[in-house]
């Protein structure tokens, strides 16, 4: 039944927006010479804006701050936000920022049993690569199937766009997939590309509510640490395991379509 894993990466795979993305930044800033700095609280109000440079476009555009003199808006956007990427790479490359519990653990137990990995991501490549190969070294590109992500797409999450992308370069149906997010936007970009959804709750997102998800957790989950949350409206604690991912995919397909969740030669439905 399940063939493919597509893993977000801010939020997901670690959290990497406050001590990270926010940071690099309000380094940016400070290069640029602007007065702008975000702060915790400010941050998680602009991260509902998906994507980097869409962030700088919607803070310059509501939060109206005090500009310099620009001769092209796109250009000056574009040139912070390389700047702010720089930022993070180095960071990461500097620091190296821990995985989620259950993360590195899942992606081995995938790659063990055969299921295709994949990336779907509103940040830039440069920063996916930055992050998997302070993990893997160069081998993390190997690892992959495909990587969706930042401006691949024309528009970002909640937008499916990047699901579907990705769903095409890995050559898998969406109802043989599970993606593992930590926001609602995520949640709708991958359910909007047919694409069923583990939601690991992470810190600016905690609060969202994730209709529709196959499961609600706190983080995937290690054998000396199991995961707490809600699978399909009950309490449920464990390891997030890919048997766990297909048997909830199974009972998602089941309730939607007896026929198709059992695959081919299915018992049809009486009636
Ligand atoms: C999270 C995002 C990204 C990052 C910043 O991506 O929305 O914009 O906040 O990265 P996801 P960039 O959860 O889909 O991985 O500045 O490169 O956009
Ligand atoms: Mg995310």
């Amino acid at each position: 039944m399940m063939e493919a894993l597509i893993l977000d990466v801010d939020g997901t795979l670690a959290e990497t927006e406050r001590d990270g993305h926010r940071v690099a930044f309000n380094r940016a800033f400070a290069e640029f010479g602007l007065d702008w700095y975000w702060d915790v609280s400010t941050y998680g109000k602009l991260l509902m804006v998906a994507g980097g440079k869409e962030r700088i476009h919607h803070y310059i555009r509501v939060w109206r701050p005090a500009m310099p003199m620009y001769r092209d808006l796109d250009e000056f956007v574009v040139n912070l936000h390389r700047c702010k990427t720089g930022h993070y790479g180095e960071m990461i490359e500097s620091g190296k920022l821990p995985a989620r519990a259950g993360v590195l653990r899942l992606i081995d137990e995938a790659r063990a049993r055969g299921i295709k990995l994949g990336i779907a991501s509103t940040t830039s490549p440069q920063n996916i690569e930055a992050l998997l190969r302070s993990w893997y070294g160069q081998r993390w590109a190997s690892m992959f199937v495909a990587v969706g992500a930042g401006d691949v797409v024309p528009r970002k999450k909640p937008d499916p766009g990047i699901y579907q992308y990705v769903l095409e370069q890995m050559g898998v149906a969406p109802e043989r997939c599970v993606a593992i997010e930590d926001s609602a936007a995520g949640l709708a970009a991958a359910n909007g590309a047919g694409v069923e959804v583990v939601v690991a709750r992470s810190e600016y997102f905690r609060h969202q509510s994730f209709e529709g998800a196959l499961a609600v957790l706190d983080e995937l989950g290690e054998p000396d640490h199991p995961a707490q949350g809600v699978v399909r409206g009950e309490v449920w604690t464990g390891v997030v395991t890919i048997d766990a991912l297909d048997g909830w995919l199974r009972q998602r397909l089941e309730t939607q379509a007896p026929a198709q969740a059992s695959g081919p030669g299915a018992q049809t439905t009486a009636g």
